[in-house]
C-alpha cells in the first residue's frame, strides 16, 4: 500500500488535475506585467465599529450609501493590520460584530476610459465574514479569513467621464459559529443580576486571539477583457530532464492564442510550448531544493505566459509570468522524499502575531523572521492554524523553506462542527486554499485541520471525505491533519498521507517529570507506527517559558525548563529519526497573544524567541541540533556547505 502511494507521486508527477474547483475562476497573485498594473489601497482607511446593542446599525441606517464620516465618527484604521491592538479603547480590543472600512481613491483615466480594460478589486482576507460596496453598490461578500478574493468592478467604474472616483466600503464580522472554519459560539449571559440585558461573549476553542479586520493588502489590478485566469502547474522528473506541466485558463474569449515559454534564473528560454495545456522538458534541469539540501536562493524558473485575442473591441494581449520550482514530493511507509531524497522537517510553527499590528501583514517583520529561521537551520515551518499571506509563501519558494500549508480548521472539537454544512463549507476552504496555494514548490503538504476531536465517530466520514476531497484538487501532494488524539481511538488517521502528532509530555501531563518525556515518546511513536505504518512527524512539542525566568534544577516557566524539556525530545526524536519519524516542529517559534485565561500570561509563552523576536535560551539549542541534523542529512552535491553553523554567513 504505501509503495503503491509512492510511486503515485514520485517520478513523473501527475499530468494534468483530477478534479475540477467547484469555485468559478482562478485567483492568480496579481502581479505587475506590460498588460496589468495594480494600485495598492494600503494605508489609512476610515472607520467604525457598530456598538449598536444588536450590532446592525449600519445596515438599518445604510452606511455604505454615502460616505462614512456622514453617518458618525470615524477613526483612522491602517491596513494592513488588525484593529484590536490600533486603538486605546478596550472595547474595541474584544469587539464582536460589524466593523465598517472604507477608502476613497482615483483611478487613472485610461482604467475607466478603455474598454478592453478590466478593472478588479482584490482583498487579500477580511476575517471573517465579508461584504463589499463599491460606490454604494453591493459587490461581493465572502466566508472566512486568511483567503484572499476578489469581483471584477469595470461595469462600476466604466460607466462615465466622472467615473474615476471610486468609494470602497467593506464590512467584516468576525463572530465565529458552530459552522465557521475556526468555529465559535455566541453564548449569551441571561443572569441579570450578573449581566447587564443582550451580555454575550464569543467563545473559542483555539489558543490564538481572534485578531480580525483587514490584515492584508487590499489593491485594484487590471487585465485586458480576455485574460489569463488560472494557470496550474505541476513538476516532475525524468532521469536528469525536468518536466513542467501547464494547465492555463482563460476567460471572455474564444478566439485565442497562448504562447508559453519557460526561462531559467539567467533568463535564457528553456523550453516553449502553445495551447491551454501541455507539458515542457527541461534537459539537464535545475531542481527546486530545500535550502540546507542545496544551495541558497531556492532555483526558480519562470513561465511566461502570452495571450493574444480578439475581441469585439479590438485585439487585445496579457501577459503572466509565474515562478516556478521543479520538484517532487513522495511518501513512502517511512520516509518523505523530496526529489526522491529523504526529507526530514526540522523546523518550526508559527503564528502571523506581532505587537500593535496583530495578524496584519508587515514587511519588516516577515524579513526578521526568515532570517531568523535561517540562524536557527529551520528548514520548513507549518502555517499553524490557517493559510499565511501569499507573500510568505513567496518567500518560502525562493528561501527553498518547506511549508506544511493547513487551512483554518482549529478547534473543531464539538459534534455539531462535524456536521454537514460544516463539512460543505470546510470543502470550500480547501478549494480556495488550493487555488491559491497550488503553485508554490515550498508547499509539500495540506493540513486540513489541527487538533479535531478526531475520535467521535463523526470524524472519521468527516475526514474522509474532507481529505478525499483535497486530494481529488490535488493529487500531487499528500495530506495530513494534526492530531493529539489516541492513536487506538484516531478515526481520521486512517485517511491521512503522514502521521502528525503533538504532544506535551512534562507540560500539560506529568508536570515536572522531565525523566517521562523519553519513555512516553517513545511509545507514542511506536503505538502510531504499528499501527499505521506511516511516516510520522512530532508537529508539536514545547513548555511555556517566560523570557528572564532562570531556575537550576530547572522548574516549569523558566528558561532551563524549556531547554531541558526540548533535550528530552531530542534523545527520544533521535531515537525514531531515520527510522520512521520524518519531522520535527516546535511549538512556536515566538511568543503570541491568545485569549485572557488564567493558564496565560500575556498570551502563549512557548516561543523560542519572545514576540519581539528576541531568543530565549531555548533557541541556541535548537540551533545547535537543526544545524547538526542539517549537515548530517546534506547530500554530496549540495553546494550549501558555506551554510554549515560554524562557517555560516549567519553566525
Ligand atoms: C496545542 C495547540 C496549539 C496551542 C498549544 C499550547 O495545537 O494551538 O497553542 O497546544 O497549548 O494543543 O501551547
Amino acid at each position: 500500500m504505501a509503495r503503491g502511494r509512492a510511486a503515485a507521486w514520485a517520478a513523473l508527477g501527475p499530468l494534468l488535475w483530477g478534479c475540477a474547483l467547484a469555485l468559478q475562476g482562478g485567483m492568480l497573485y496579481p502581479r505587475e506585467s506590460p498588460s496589468r498594473e495594480r494600485k495598492s489601497l494600503d494605508g489609512l482607511w476610515r472607520f467604525r465599529a457598530d456598538f449598536s446593542d444588536t450590532r446592525r446599525r449600519g445596515f438599518e441606517e445604510q452606511w455604505y450609501r454615502r460616505p462614512l464620516r456622514e453617518s458618525g465618527p470615524t477613526l483612522d484604521m491602517p491596513v494592513p493590520s488588525s484593529f484590536n491592538d490600533i486603538s486605546q479603547d478596550w472595547r474595541l480590543r474584544h469587539f464582536v460584530g460589524w466593523v465598517w472600512y472604507e477608502r476613497e481613491v482615483t483611478l487613472p483615466e485610461r482604467w475607466t476610459q478603455d474598454l478592453r480594460t478590466r478593472v478588479v478589486l482584490r482583498i487579500g482576507s477580511a476575517h471573517s465574514y465579508a461584504i463589499v460596496w463599491v460606490n454604494g453598490v453591493n459587490t461581493l461578500e465572502h466566508e472566512g479569513g486568511y483567503l484572499p478574493f476578489e469581483v471584477d468592478i469595470s461595469s462600476l467604474v466604466q460607466v462615465g467621464p466622472l467615473s474615476s472616483h471610486l468609494r470602497v466600503t467593506i464590512a467584516i464580522n468576525n463572530t465565529l459559529t458552530p459552522s465557521t472554519l475556526p468555529p465559535g459560539t455566541i453564548r449569551y449571559m441571561t443572569d441579570a443580576s450578573r449581566y447587564p440585558k443582550g451580555y454575550f461573549v464569543q467563545n473559542t476553542d483555539f489558543d490564538f486571539f481572534n485578531y480580525a479586520g483587514l490584515q492584508r493588502s487590499v489593491l485594484l489590478y487590471t487585465t485586458p477583457t480576455t485574460y489569463i485566469d488560472d494557470i496550474t502547474v505541476t513538476t516532475g522528473v525524468q532521469q536528469d530532464s525536468g518536466l513542467v506541466n501547464y494547465q492555463i485558463s482563460v476567460k471572455r474569449g474564444s478566439q485565442f492564442e497562448l504562447e508559453v515559454r519557460l526561462l531559467d534564473a539567467e533568463n535564457k528560454v528553456v523550453a516553449a510550448g502553445t495551447g491551454t495545456q501541455g507539458q515542457l522538458k527541461v534537459p539537464g534541469a535545475n531542481l527546486w531544493w530545500p535550502y540546507l539540501m542545496h544551495e541558497l536562493p531556492a532555483y526558480l524558473y519562470s513561465l511566461e505566459v502570452r495571450l493574444t485575442a480578439q475581441t469585439s473591441v479590438g485585439p487585445v494581449s496579457d501577459f503572466y509570468t509565474l515562478p516556478v520550482g521543479i520538484r517532487t514530493v513522495a511518501v513512502t511507509e517511512s520516509q518523505f522524499l523530496i526529489n526522491g531524497k529523504p526529507f526530514y522537517f526540522h523546523g518550526v510553527n508559527k503564528h502571523e502575531d506581532s505587537d500593535i499590528r496583530g495578524k496584519g501583514f508587515d514587511w519588516p517583520l516577515l524579513v526578521k523572521d526568515f532570517n531568523l529561521l535561517l540562524w536557527l537551520g529551520a528548514n520548513a515551518f507549518r502555517t499553524s492554524h490557517y493559510p499565511y499571506a501569499e507573500e510568505v509563501l513567496q518567500m518560502c519558494d525562493r528561501y527553498g523553506i518547506v511549508v506544511i500549508d493547513e487551512c483554518p480548521a482549529v478547534g473543531l472539537v464539538l459534534p455539531q462542527h462535524f456536521s454537514n454544512t460544516s463539512m460543505n463549507h470546510h470543502m470550500r476552504v480547501m478549494e480556495e486554499l488550493v487555488r491559491r496555494d497550488k503553485n508554490h514548490p515550498a508547499v509539500v503538504m495540506w493540513s486540513v485541520a489541527n487538533e479535531p476531536a478526531s475520535s467521535l465517530e463523526s470524524a472519521g466520514y468527516y475526514f474522509k471525505m474532507v481529505i478525499t476531497h483535497t486530494k481529488a484538487l490535488d493529487p500531487s501532494r499528500p495530506v495530513t491533519f494534526v492530531t493529539n488524539s489516541n492513536y487506538a481511538a484516531d478515526k481520521g488517521a486512517p485517511y491521512v498521507d503522514v502521521i502528525c502528532v503533538n504532544s506535551y509530555y512534562s507540560w500539560y501531563h506529568d508536570y515536572g517529570h522531565l525523566e517521562l518525556i523519553q519513555l512516553q515518546l517513545g511509545t507514542q511513536f511506536e503505538n502510531w507506527y504499528k499501527t499505521y505504518h506511516k511516516p510520522i512527524i512530532q508537529s508539536e512539542y514545547g513548555a511555556e517559558t517566560i523570557v528572564g525566568f532562570h531556575q537550576d534544577p530547572p522548574l516549569m516557566f523558566s528558561e532551563e525548563y524549556q531547554k531541558a524539556l526540548l533535550e528530552q525530545y531530542h534523545l527520544g526524536l533521535d531515537e525514531k529519526r531515520g527510522k520512521y519519524v520524518v519531522g520535527e516542529l516546535i511549538w512556536n517559534f515566538a511568543d503570541f497573544m491568545t485569549n485572557q485565561t488564567p493558564q496565560r500570561v500575556l498570551g502563549n509563552k512557548k516561543g523560542i524567541f519572545t514576540r519581539q523576536r528576541q531568543p530565549k535560551a531555548a533557541a541556541f539549542l535548537l540551533r545547535e541540533r537543526y544545524w547538526k541534523i542539517a549537515n548530517e542529512t546534506r547530500y554530496p552535491h549540495s553546494a550549501a556547505k558555506s551554510q554549515c553553523l560554524e562557517n555560516s554567513p549567519f553566525t
